[in-house]
């Protein structure tokens, strides 16, 4: 089974990640891995953070000579930052500094009264989309297997508070991302990505955040990966969770999404065509790939909404803990928008479950038996 588990607080000294159930022979580098958590760091409205931490992973087992073994994969990102809050978070004399006025929309106050404690510090060190820093270099692991196999996952920004990009023509998912790759918000429409930027200029300038909405596309995928037969096989419903599971997320859409509400049932299904050269196919895709919590051989498509983050710098009505007396909301450093982050650890996450998915219908010990299950099933489809 492909899973993974994640450690580590925003400011202390690392990140940890185990990745466990990743067949042998797969080809795996830090610098791969390095790739994507620097597209994380990117983009525009991020906050000063971004410019102290170089997310590098440093891979401590289950990779050999630059292949992986089938053993446990441990993965380490440093936190740059530690040096420079070893105090608040480990004091050598006195007390640690407790922060008592907790945010609107974070963790804090709902953390606090569950794990009892006073001091909020001890909760959003962990709540903080710091942790994803370390799940993107989890899940690339898993990444790395489906493109092993053609599987690719892409992503864009549609949405940054309210600036919409609506797309005019239609262009496959390579092209999408690749404008979406050279936008600071990660949009395919360098006009749109103009007016988001001013937009979050606009927030940084009011002390306020924004929220937005995203895209991923998966390609590639074969059909039949997931299942109708019970509710937690159910490729949909993984994807959503997974998803969900991203700090901030509040909304995950597949194919049509809430669209459908309005669509009769004649528009709203993709009809099937068969030639001998495409085999079984669609020419529509409101499905978004996925029939019946299984894929369908059509591209993935996911849509989520992020909410503006919750610290804001100036910021909204709260209640101290320890008075209960009125008090302003605490002033963390922190984004204005980090959309084009989001979609960047929703590739991520989606990969992973995408490749925990895969690996259940064609997994093996190791890359080879993998690709003899998967040519074997592909063979019978051909025949189908
Ligand atoms: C983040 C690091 C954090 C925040 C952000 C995400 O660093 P710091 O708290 O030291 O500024 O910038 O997290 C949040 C906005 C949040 O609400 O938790 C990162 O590396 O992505």
């Amino acid at each position: 089974m492909l899973r993974y588990l994640t450690a580590g607080e925003s400011h202390g000294r690392a990140l940890t990640a185990i990745v466990e159930g990743v067949p042998a022979g797969l080809e795996l580098t830090a610098e791969y891995i390095d790739t994507q958590l620097h597209r994380r760091q990117q983009g525009y409205g991020r906050g000063a953070r971004q410019k102290i931490e170089k997310d590098q992973v440093e891979i401590l087992s289950g990779v050999r000579l630059g292949r992986t073994l089938g053993s446990p994969i441990s993965l380490v990102v440093r936190n740059r930052d530690w040096e420079n809050w070893k105090d608040a978070m480990k004091p050598q004399k006195g007390r640690a500094p407790m922060l008592t006025n907790p945010r609107p929309g974070h963790a804090d106050l709902p953390g606090a009264m569950k794990y009892l404690t006073k001091d909020v510090r001890n909760i959003l060190e962990r709540s903080s989309a710091r942790e994803t820093a370390v799940r993107v270099a989890a899940c690339t692991v898993a990444r790395r297997l489906l493109e092993e196999f053609g599987i690719e996952v892409y992503s864009w920004v549609v949405d940054i508070g309210g600036v919409r990009y609506e797309p005019g023509e239609d262009l496959p998912p390579q092209r999408l991302f690749e404008r979406a790759e050279a936008s600071d918000t990660r949009c395919p429409d360098p006009d749109v990505t103009e007016k988001m930027k001013r937009r979050i200029d606009r927030a940084q300038r009011n002390g306020d955040s924004l929220g937005g909405i995203f895209e991923v596309v998966a390609t590639g995928l074969p059909p039949g990966i997931g299942s109708h037969v019970h509710w937690d096989r159910k490729l949909d419903a993984r994807l959503a969770g997974a998803v969900m599971s991203i700090q901030a997320i509040k909304g995950v859409e597949i194919g049509e999404g809430f669209g459908f509400a309005t669509l009769p049932g004649s528009k709203a299904h993709d009809e099937i065509f068969y030639t001998t050269k495409r085999g079984y196919h669609r020419r529509t895709n409101h499905a978004g790939g996925i029939e019946g919590g299984m894929t369908n051989g059509e591209p993935l498509l996911i849509r989520a909404v992020m909410k503006p983050i919750p610290t804001l710098m100036k910021p909204l009505h709260s209640v101290d803990i320890t008075t209960r007396k009125t008090h302003l909301a605490a002033v963390e450093r922190s984004d204005v928008c980090a959309l084009p982050s989001a979609s960047v650890v929703a590739e991520a996450v989606v990969a992973m479950e995408l490749a925990a998915a895969f690996m259940e219908k064609f997994g093996g010990d190791s890359i080879r038996e993998i690709r003899r299950n998967l040519r074997g099933y592909l063979g019978e489809l051909e025949r189908f």
